[in-house]
């Protein structure tokens, strides 16, 4: 096989993985962007787990929320763990300041979303190491454009109940590439909803969450490499 052929084939390899869409398995966590069917056809990606975090004290701004928790779903309705994450668990923590809030709303910023992967899989829910051992998965910020905003009742009394949410970007983290889709409202890539309800016997507030966003299977520049090489392959086939 002539050299050039071979170049050719690599070029096409590249430009077809760039197209084939599932399933993704990035850094061991595996999901078909095809299986998600709810979602508006803009997005294929439907993460929802448990949110443990601590409450407000009254409204002074600048307090800083901290909370740690798991995903527990991928593109699917009820726990799917053992098949997205098979050996390993994907858990998060957070932080984020508050700028203003009533008995009724609130909003925050700068709010800091980390989620690793690690191969023992031993959450307990708590601010214990368990939350964030293991390799940054994903790093997420909130787009400057907006804050975390929400709202329920009884915001700020230890007796919290709400809902929150907030337009993301990707920041880091070993998948950022795959979802660093820009598709999202002021541009951003990933869209955060999440409830809060007080959990009996400790101070702290818990709740779910879902994160929904884009699959990129290839970062754009491979897709261009691909794209590359076969123009370079082109270009010799005619020079021959
Ligand atoms: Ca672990
Ligand atoms: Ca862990
Ligand atoms: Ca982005």
């Amino acid at each position: 096989m002539k050299f050039t052929n071979l170049l050719a084939g690599a070029a096409l390899m590249f430009a077809s993985t760039a197209v084939i869409a599932s399933p993704m398995n990035i850094g061991g966590v595996v999901w078909d962007p095809d299986t998600e069917t709810n979602l508006p056809s803009i997005k294929d990606f439907a993460m929802h787990g448990s949110i443990f975090e601590t409450a407000l004290e009254g409204f002074t701004p600048g307090q800083i929320i901290t909370g740690q928790g798991k995903a527990e779903r991928i593109n699917f309705s009820t726990n799917n763990e053992s098949s997205f994450c098979p050996g390993c668990e994907l858990t998060f923590t957070f932080s984020m300041e508050l700028v203003n809030a009533s008995l009724t709303d609130f909003a925050f910023k700068d709010l800091a979303l980390n989620f690793y992967i690690d191969t023992s899989p031993d959450f307990t829910g708590s601010d214990d190491g368990t939350s964030d051992d293991g390799v940054l998965w994903l790093s997420l910020a909130l787009n400057p454009a907006n804050f975390l905003t929400g709202g329920g009742t009884n915001i700020g009394t230890g007796s919290d109940i709400g809902t929150g949410g907030g337009v993301l970007d990707v920041i880091g983290g070993l998948a950022m590439g795959h979802f660093d889709s820009n598709g999202e409202l002021f541009g951003g890539d990933m869209v955060l909803s999440s409830s809060f309800q007080p959990l009996p016997g400790t101070n702290l507030l818990s709740g779910t969450f879902d994160l929904t966003g884009k699959s990129i299977p290839e970062p754009a520049s491979l897709a261009l490499l691909g794209l590359g090489l076969l123009g370079m392959a082109g270009a010799r086939r005619r020079k021959a």
